[in-house]
């Protein structure tokens, strides 16, 4: 007896939210004759019997594939259009034992999506695609899509594509081989089911290689969309074979079968790298264990040239010296000189997960705008430490701690105008103690890289304290 059952890299029902109850609910939303359901129907069956579903990460696109996390019982993540192989980076760099598969369609991968497939495939990273190419844009309408056949009509172009006006089809597997990153490159239609059976192959080969950690694997299938072609099911398997097929040849680019690539995590710091790199003179503090209250999420903001970047470095530096994790995110504004400009910094026990700062436990207002700016944001609690040398107006704040010091006359007068992003910060360490104003004074002279200046800035670090004191 023959049980047919679904593959258990499927969920047993199809169920969707925001369709109409009933049995509707819980069929696929493809159109009948889609490829879409044949690829996935391959990739499940492939996650069940190469035993993978359990660390495979789905990531479906924006086109009609966008319901994948309806179907595949796996991780599953809804990347934006065409930033699948962006975020599957991510993913891979991050979670050592994962099967990221992007499953995209020709205007997402090839369209929009052009800068982030070409990047991953040129870094090698360990990721399967499956590019569906159907020649056109299904979900929205059968607009041209970059693959769209020359003469082919779309609701875009209705009297055919024409290369003068719209450029001709792109062979993405043929770019892709042009690089030296990809690991496996294949092309394969759903033309008939000789041709379906070789794209199993295919898709079965993309996702050993995962497992094998082999590196980027592409599998581009030419894929039929009935609705947007405005043919029968049948007569788009047809023309697969008959017109799709002339235009993209159905090959094996490359296969580096022998060739091991090794995880897709980055490879992380060492102790003895970072004490090279920070020069560090805390040996034994390095990734000392040291545990924080609650992480430190910090906004230094002014006027570009007034060091608030070169303010976040030190910061994050003298966090990371104390055997913390820090992450420094510059954030310039559009003009090159006078501009506003703020750094976000992220001081925490563990690895830090967003280098974002949205709502800052600390501000370090340099000037006025910045205030203005950002006020708001500080969370209910925190700090904020006012250059009132040039803030005229008070914080309007009652829920945080504000401290108003001349940073800028403060510098001025010891001589250094410029260093009052250091005053600034040493004001900020002296407030909370993270890190301890002792470790940038180690940092400050391993920082700077004009040695003439590392008293000039000790200095300042003393003029901080002083008024901290008072
Ligand atoms: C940023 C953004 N731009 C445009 C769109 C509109 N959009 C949705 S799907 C799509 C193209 C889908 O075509 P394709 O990737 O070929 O997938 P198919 O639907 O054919 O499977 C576009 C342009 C969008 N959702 N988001
Ligand atoms: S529009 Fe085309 S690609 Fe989209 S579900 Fe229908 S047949 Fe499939």
């Amino acid at each position: 007896m023959v049980k047919h059952a679904k593959p258990k890299g499927f969920y047993d029902t199809f169920e969707r939210k925001s369709s109409v109850p009933g049995p509707e609910s819980e069929t696929t939303h493809y159109c009948p004759g889609c490829g879409h359901g044949t690829v996935h129907k391959l990739i499940a069956e492939a996650l069940e019997d190469l035993g993978i579903q359990d660390r495979t990460v789905f990531l479906s696109p924006v086109g009609c594939s966008v319901f994948g996390y309806y179907y595949f019982d796996t991780g599953n993540i809804q990347c934006s259009h065409g930033r699948a192989p962006a975020v599957g980076t991510g993913v891979i760099r991050s979670l050592d034992d994962a099967v990221v598969i992007s499953y995209q369609g020709d205007g997402d991968l090839a369209a929009i999506g052009t800068a982030e497939i070409v990047h991953a495939a040129n870094r090698d990273e360990n990721m399967a695609v499956f590019f569906v190419n159907n020649a056109i844009y299904g979900m929205t309408g059968g607009q041209l899509a970059p693959t769209t056949l020359l003469g082919q009509e779309t609701s875009t172009t209705p009297l055919g594509r024409l290369a003068d006006r719209e450029g001709g089809p792109i062979h993405m597997a043929e770019m892709l081989d042009a690089l030296d990153g990809p690991a496996f490159i294949e092309r394969t239609s759903l033309g008939d089911a000789a041709r379906v059976m070789k794209t199993r192959k295919a898709i079965r080969k993309a996702l050993t290689n995962q497992v094998e950690r082999r590196g980027f694997s592409f599998v581009e299938i030419l894929s039929p969309c009935p609705v947007g072609w405005k043919l029968t099911p049948t007569q788009s398997r047809s023309w697969i074979k008959d017109t799709m097929e002339n235009v993209f040849e159905l090959k094996r680019f490359r296969d580096r079968e022998d060739e091991i690539r090794g995880t897709g995590r980055m490879p992380l710091i060492n102790d003895d790298d970072l004490k090279e790199l920070l020069g560090s003179e805390h040996g034994e503090e390095v990734r000392t264990g040291k545990k924080l209250e609650a992480e430190c999420r910090v906004k230094i903001a002014g006027f570009g040239g007034q060091g608030v970047m070169s303010a976040g470095v030190l910061l994050a530096n003298a966090a990371i010296g104390e055997g913390l994790e820090a992450t420094w995110l510059p954030s310039y504004g559009p003009e090159m000189r006078g501009g506003t400009a703020n750094a976000s910094i992220v001081v925490s026990d563990e690895p830090v997960g967003s280098p974002v700062v949205d709502k800052p436990s600390a501000l370090l207002a340099m000037n006025g705008p910045s205030l203005d700016s950002l006020e708001e944001t500080v969370a209910s609690g925190g700090l904020i430490i006012v250059n009132s040398s040039l803030v005229k107006r008070k914080v309007n704040r009652d829920d945080v701690k504000v401290v108003y010091a001349p940073i800028s006359a403060m510098a001025a007068e010891a001589g250094f105008l410029k260093g009052a992003n250091i005053v600034m910060l040493s004001l900020y360490l002296l407030e909370t103690g993270i890190p301890g104003i002792e470790t940038l004074k180690t940092v400050i002279p391993k920082s700077l890289k004009k040695k003439e200046l590392v008293d000039v800035n000790l200095n300042l670090v003393k003029v901080a304290e002083e008024f901290h004191a008072s």
